[in-house]
């Protein structure tokens, strides 16, 4: 197990013995044991295990030491097991209710016997919680809220997760002998942000033996619908996934369909009807004579496609990348081959906007910059919180200037390949000052702004204090222009144009934040944004060396945004971020 799995388990440790109300001296011990553990190196940590030398590190009392030498040698933990066993699943589960913390929860628990969100809701709507003491009309209006925005969003997924679940499917699919080919299709394939559910087409010679292996597949909770030719299952995350078989004629024609999206599908379709042809999951057939497209495909009338290349080179058009079918003016796009080359990981050469153990992110300095060697990045931008953000711990300026001497020297001791840069992740004030002084940021290679409170500001108030900071000489990015969390909270209100408009004219980056729960600034802006001269940076916005890797999640969005390589500040070769960044300070 990582270093970061297992201050994973002892914070869930912390969070599950206050559900049961243990005394909170052992709860503060796991949660501080979670931060010590993160703060530590991993390779440090393993030899202290193995040495049986952790007790001597502050922080670690010996039911620690006991607990973390388990995790690290067999990977699990009975203690933890068996106190997950004790505790009422739904009281974990009222924890996903923004506002509802373990303290509240063991309070409703006791004084109302509630033990599930749908207990918790009745009691709502007969007014009971307000009556609660340190509860109240307003906290019962919120968790009201959380309840319903829960069941909204319940029924989608992050991409990220759904593409965790859905790439081993594909190649377990590949691996059944009977398969010729097999690929996932629909909103996962298009890069969208969220996603409904998995649609898999599959080309095979039998059926029966695809149909058996998917609803038997780890993981499946519930199989919803079994045919011969296809079936739906609903995993234990509640994401539920479609299987289509197809003989391989009709492969990419229902790949194509299956992909979507559904505006797509009905544009293309007029197109290929103005050229007398008839497109459809089944084939692309003359749309004149008798019978239906189905049976026309069925008696050999289709046209052969190979791939979707071909199908889309028989309607005249260049191929045209899933991300952008949708429906926006990709077809007319594709008719000149006017289709921008859209940006690409592998065009990735660094990232901006990271954090380290200085203040929140789970992994040190050179933790980060190793793993961002290991990604073949010649650069890599640190970014830690400021000051104002005490709740991430953020850096003072003692601690700031502390830190670029460590970049410095890091730098100088040539001890990795990829070059480090020094960044602030510099809070914008309530009023649109930054949070540190001039002085102290010109300091700085690179400065990204962005808001971390006092979100319900009015829109021209928010708007206007993000301009400000924009319009700051020293800032060189915006970071998560609208503070939005996918599925679980809305953006601040903000005039997204105005902001726009402001960056352009003073040649500062708007980040498109990797996160996966992000995705900030959303990809239906960019379009426009870029060709109107807005340059961008995909910031991974990681707080762990893991979490580099959700540049991935960035470039899809990006790429569903017409973003090419000439968009993206960060895949400049170094020479030329250093250049622009100095240049900025002119
Ligand atoms: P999702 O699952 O809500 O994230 O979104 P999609 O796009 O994956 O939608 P889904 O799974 O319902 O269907 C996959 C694709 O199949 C969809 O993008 C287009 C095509 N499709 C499905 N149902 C229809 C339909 O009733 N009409 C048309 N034109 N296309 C459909
Ligand atoms: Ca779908
Ligand atoms: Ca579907
Ligand atoms: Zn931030």
């Amino acid at each position: 197990m990582t270093k970061n799995e297992m201050a994973d388990v002892l914070s869930e440790i912390g969070v599950l013995l206050e559900l049961s109300g243990e005394n909170p001296f052992k709860i503060r011990a796991y949660q501080s044991g979670a931060r010590a553990l993160a703060a530590m190196e991993e390779a440090e940590l393993g030899r202290l295990i193995t040495a049986g030398e952790l007790g001597t590190i502050k922080g670690f009392g010996d039911a620690l030491v006991q607990k973390i030498t388990e995790l690290h040698t067999t990977g699990r933990l009975v203690f933890f097991d068996k106190l997950k066993a004790s505790i009422e699943p739904g009281l974990a589960e009222m924890l996903q209710i923004p506002g509802l913390g373990p303290k509240k929860i063991r309070a409703l628990h006791s004084k109302l016997g509630i033990a599930s969100i749908a207990a918790l809701g009745q009691a709502c709507a007969e007014g009971k919680v307000a009556e609660l003491e340190g509860f109240g009309e307003k906290t019962q209006e919120k968790i009201v809220a959380g309840i319903r925005n829960r069941e909204a969003y319940g029924r989608r997924h992050l991409w990220w997760d759904a593409a965790e679940i859905a790439g081993p499917i594909v190649a377990g699919l590949r691996a059944l002998p009977q398969v010729r080919r097999a690929e996932s299709a629909g909103s996962l394939r298009r890069g969208m942000e969220t996603v409904g559910d998995l649609d898999f087409i599959v080309a095979a010679d039998e059926v029966g033996p695809v149909v058996e292996w998917f609803v038997a597949q780890p993981g499946v909770k519930e199989v919803t619908a079994q045919g011969e030719t296809k079936a739906s299952v609903r995993f234990e995350s509640g994401l539920q996934a479609d299987l289509r078989i197809v003989p391989e004629g009709q492969f990419v024609f229902a790949l194509h369909h299956f992909t979507g999206s559904k505006d797509h599908n009905v544009q293309l379709r007029q197109r290929a009807l103005a050229a007398g042809l008839s497109l459809s999951e089944w084939g692309l057939v003359p749309a004149d004579g008798e019978g239906t497209a189905k049976e026309k495909a069925e008696q050999g009338k289709s046209l052969v496609a190979g791939s979707e290349r071909e199908l889309f080179a028989a309607l005249k058009l260049s191929f045209i990348p899933p991300e952008l079918r949708e429906g926006l003016g990709e077809i007319e796009a594709a008719e000149g081959d006017k289709l921008p080359r859209l940006v690409e990981l592998a065009d990735l050469r660094g990232a901006f906007h990271n954090h380290t153990t200085a203040s929140d992110g789970r992994n040190t300095l050179v933790e980060m910059t190793a793993a961002a060697e290991a990604l073949g990045w010649e650069y890599f931008g640190v970014a830690d919180h400021s000051k104002a953000s005490f709740q991430a711990k953020g850096l003072s300026e003692e601690r700031l200037l502390q830190q670029i001497g460590e970049v410095q020297a890091l730098n100088a001791s040539q001890r990795f390949t990829t070059y480090v840069f020094t960044g602030t992740e510099c809070d914008i004030l309530t009023d649109g000052r930054l949070d540190f002084d001039d002085e102290l940021l010109a300091k700085l290679d690179y400065v990204v702004v962005s808001v971390h409170n006092a979100f319900t500001q009015d829109e021209a108030t928010m708007t206007a204090r993000i301009i400000r900071a924009i319009e700051h000489p020293l800032t060189s990015m915006l970071g998560h222009l609208t503070g939005r969390l996918l599925l679980r909270r809305e953006g601040y209100q903000v005039d997204v144009k105005k902001v726009i408009d402001a960056a352009i004219a003073n040649n500062v980056v708007i980040e498109l934040n990797a996160n996966p729960w992000r995705l900030d600034l959303d990809w239906r802006h960019w379009r426009k944004a870029a060709e109107r001269g807005l340059l961008t940076s995909i910031n991974p916005d990681a707080h762990e060396t893991a979490g580099l890797e959700d540049v991935r999640a960035g470039v899809n969005v990006a790429r569903k945004g017409w973003l090419t390589r000439e968009h993206v500040l960060n895949t400049r070769p170094l020479a030329e971020v250093k250049m622009w960044l100095a240049d900025r300070r002119r």
